[in-house]
């Protein structure tokens, strides 16, 4: 069901982690193939709005539309409908996650760099922001939770979220979509799904304003509209499939393992699902276990699909070393450290989206209510980007202030680098208020 790649013996001393990118199997979200699809689209709502949203849906989503907000007592409606366990889960998710948002706020800092002159970095809240939410697949009302929390800690002033309209549910998006939304008091909600959604973000339709920064996972659709309107506005990033990395060595339970790369599988059928190990043994058991639980599981197909592709492995390497340069070249969105002295491997770790430790941090805790977020870079952007966050949603500001002496103090300097640049007119702003001194 899922393949293997034997590194053994394949370290090369002192090589690159990148070396082993072109070893380890990443699957492709064709971006650029989908471009031209996706270019009308974002061009016809920014040119014809709501009209033009109201075609695409009756298209891409079988429902006629006459108008794309929500209305409040549906969202109202959805709250009072709720499963109270769904509303006692999503309570626990949120007051989690504020926990951490609320601790990792920073705080403006100001330095003194010379007597008289200070330079502060405010943090500054993007004003307005529309947040994405996949309604399609599966409704991922966990998504709510991580894009609203983050951005109201950080303080932003309006926040618009969007979902697809789902047919079944009389064209409004799914009602636990909605029922969060309301348990979280966003009251501006629209029932568009698509690269459709993330035009009307950019460019603003009807009763939606243009956004500053467009957040949330969603499909290559999605995903293709975001690259089209960066600049315009601001994007988190280019979700990609779900990917998950577990380093793990004989220590590990295999069912544990196997339940771990079967729940990511479980998103998408090109889901990557990845094991690196030293020890064959536990590679024959997870192969096992996959073989077990997958046909015990729901969505079968999918997770087949997702296991055997090309972009899933069981990865064999010599040692946990060699297992630790290979994870770190892959990056995974999801990075599961299971073996003994996991935390002390853990901390070596210098590329993952988020990483968890031990046997009792599984991957699904994660994006559902263990505190942290669950949009998470993917593709190996881990190496560079961070996941959603408090910060994605401020902007930081260098303020200065100098008065007469300390600008005094360093005028020389400013005009001899002008002059190194040969551009008078900068030394000259300086002199014209404190002369030659
Ligand atoms: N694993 C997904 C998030 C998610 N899982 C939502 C379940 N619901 C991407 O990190
Ligand atoms: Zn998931």
């Amino acid at each position: 069901m899922i393949r293997r790649i034997d590194l053994r013996g394949a370290a090369v001393p002192g090589s690159a982690p990148t070396d082993y990118r072109r070893v380890v199997p990443r699957g492709a979200a064709d971006v650029d193939g989908t471009i031209e699809v996706v270019r009308p689209i974002v061009e016809a709502v920014r040119h014809r709005g709501v009209e033009a949203i109201a075609e695409y849906t009756a298209r891409f989503d079988g429902v006629e539309q006459t108008d794309i907000t929500v209305p409040a007592e549906a969202l109202q409606q959805a709250l009072a409908d709720l499963d109270p366990a769904v509303r006692a889960a999503l309570e626990e998710s949120v007051r989690r996650l504020r926990a951490t948002c609320e601790a990792e706020l920073e705080q403006d800092v100001t330095v003194e760099v010379a007597p008289g002159g200070r330079v502060t970095q405010r943090l500054v809240p993007v004003q307005r922001v529309g947040l994405y939410v996949p309604g399609g697949v599966a409704p991922l009302v966990s998504s709510v939770v991580m894009n609203v929390v983050p951005a109201q800690v950080a303080g932003v002033e309006s926040i618009a979220l969007t979902s697809s309209p789902q047919k079944e549910f009389g064209g409004l998006p799914h009602p636990t979509i909605l029922a969060a939304c309301a348990l979280l008091g966003v009251e501006e909600v629209y029932a568009v799904g698509g690269a459709q959604a993330v035009a009307m973000f950019a460019h603003g339709a009807g009763p939606c304003r243009p956004v500053d920064l467009v957040t949330g996972p969603g499909n290559i659709y999605t995903v293709t509209a975001k690259r089209l309107v960066k600049g315009l506005v601001g994007i988190d990033s280019e979700a990609g499939p779900t990917e998950i990395a577990v380093l793990a060595d004989a220590a590990a339970d295999p069912a544990f393992v196997a339940a771990d790369l079967v729940s990511q599988a479980e998103h998408d059928p090109m889901a990557a699902s990845v094991l690196v190990t030293p020890s064959e043994s536990l590679a024959a058991d997870v192969e096992a276990e996959l073989d077990k639980q997958v046909s015990a599981t729901k969505h079968v197909e999918r997770i087949r699909t997702a296991l055997g592709g090309e972009q899933s492995a069981i990865i064999l390497v010599d040692d946990l070393e060699q297992g630790l340069a290979v994870v770190d070249a892959y990056a995974a969105e999801h990075l599961s450290i299971q073996c003994a002295d996991a935390a002390t491997w853990a901390r070596r770790v210098r590329n993952g989206g988020a990483i968890f430790v031990g046997p009792f941090a599984p991957v699904s805790l994660g994006d559902y209510a263990a505190g942290s977020n669950h949009v998470l870079p993917t593709g190996g952007c881990a190496c560079h980007s961070s996941g959603l966050s408090v910060r994605s949603f401020l902007k930081a500001v260098h303020v200065i202030e100098y008065d007469e002496q300390a600008l005094r103090d360093v005028a020389h300097h400013v005009m001899v680098l002008a002059d190194a640049e040969d551009l008078p007119g900068h030394g000259a702003a300086v002199r014209v208020r404190v002369g030659d001194s």
